[in-house]
């Protein structure tokens, strides 16, 4: 079916937003490799029972979680297509234990942290999954090194994430503009659907394990129940599909500390961090239930974080509750 209506490709947006405002020329070489990775990691996905891609490798990552091939698959298309942009100094990874410092070899200004591919209990039954960036830009005069990776997510240039789903879209974000692009797969183009997205101010869903409940401290089981008694609940269990929902429909997003896991679940710098900047971009905000994602000095690579995710008003009165501020 051939693309209706005269619709901006998402090359033609990085040129005309980015390259031609030569501040930020290497930035749309990043967003680009991004989507190129993304076209590969679509097709995988699509083709992943066909092509025996299911399952585990048997390995163990640095979180404690078996490795699915997919997962693999998806970190190597995209350390791969970033390298080869060029503009990338340093890449971290959840499925890498160590940052991947490429500075010396290729050179680049760009540090990205990634979610290669998030929600992998979903991949085996076909439901939305997706990638997760988060992109900074390194000092002036910076030498890259392991703690380069380490800076807020208030100092991000950019973020980006993508769904595998119903459809495959881009979100792509920069300071004050988030755009939605869908991937037309007869072209492999990714065209412009969704501009300057904003977070409806409407809340109609809530999204959270309320599996998790009964291990909730008082104050966070008090602000679950009010979360439930107001909106209706949508849970895919795929941080990137129920964020997607709610950016476009209006709703939060809560997996917040609990007794087994005091720092929660999620992680901060290719989760928590990347998110977080596209809501606060759409008007949304992000919170662990006491402080601004955005705000906390990271420590390390592959550190985790309570998140409360969404519309603005929403996530501050569930933070005050947890809170008891
Ligand atoms: P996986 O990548 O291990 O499936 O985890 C997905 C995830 O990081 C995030 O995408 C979900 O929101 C959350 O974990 C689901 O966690 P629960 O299975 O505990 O609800």
């Amino acid at each position: 079916m051939p693309v209706t209506g005269k619709r901006t490709t998402l090359q033609d947006y990085v040129q005309s937003e980015w390259q031609n405002k030569n501040q930020n020329r290497g930035l749309g070489a990043v967003i680009l490799a991004i989507a190129e990775g993304s076209r590969q990691v679509q097709l995988q996905v699509q083709q992943a029972a066909l092509v025996d891609a299911l399952g585990t490798t048997g390995e163990t990552n640095v979180q404690g979680e078996i490795v699915q091939r997919l997962d693999e698959a998806s970190s190597s298309i995209f350390v791969k297509t970033l390298s080869d942009s060029g503009q990338v100094a340093a890449i971290g990874c959840e499925e890498i234990e160590n940052p991947v410092i490429l500075e010396e070899e290729i050179g680049g200004e760009f540090i990205v942290l990634m979610d290669p591919l998030d929600g992998s209990s979903n991949i085996d039954v076909a439901v939305s999954i997706g990638s997760i960036f988060g992109i900074w830009q390194k000092n002036a005069g910076e030498t890259v090194n392991n703690d380069s990776l380490l800076k807020k997510g208030s100092e991000q240039v950019a973020a980006a994430y993508v769904v595998y789903g119903s459809s495959t879209v881009l979100v792509l974000a920069a300071k004050g503009t988030v755009c939605g692009f869908t991937l037309d797969l007869e072209s492999g183009s990714y065209y412009e659907t969704h501009s300057n997205i904003k977070i409806p101010a409407d809340c109609p869903y809530y999204s959270t394990n309320e599996g998790n409940s009964k291990v909730l401290d008082e104050s966070t089981k008090n602000a679950i129940s009010m979360l439930r008694d107001k909106y209706s609940q949508r849970y895919v269990g795929s941080l990137v599909a129920d964020f997607h929902r709610n950016l476009l429909k209006g709703g939060i997003f809560a997996y917040p500390a609990d007794i087994n896991r005091k720092d929660g679940r999620l992680r901060l710098m290719y989760e928590a961090n990347p998110l977080g900047f596209v809501a606060e971009q759409a008007g949304g905000a992000a919170s662990t239930g006491y402080e601004r994602i955005l705000d906390i000095p990271p420590r390390e690579l592959h550190q985790r974080t309570p998140l409360i995710l969404g519309n603005k008003n929403v996530v501050e009165s569930t933070v005050s509750v947890i809170s008891g501020g």
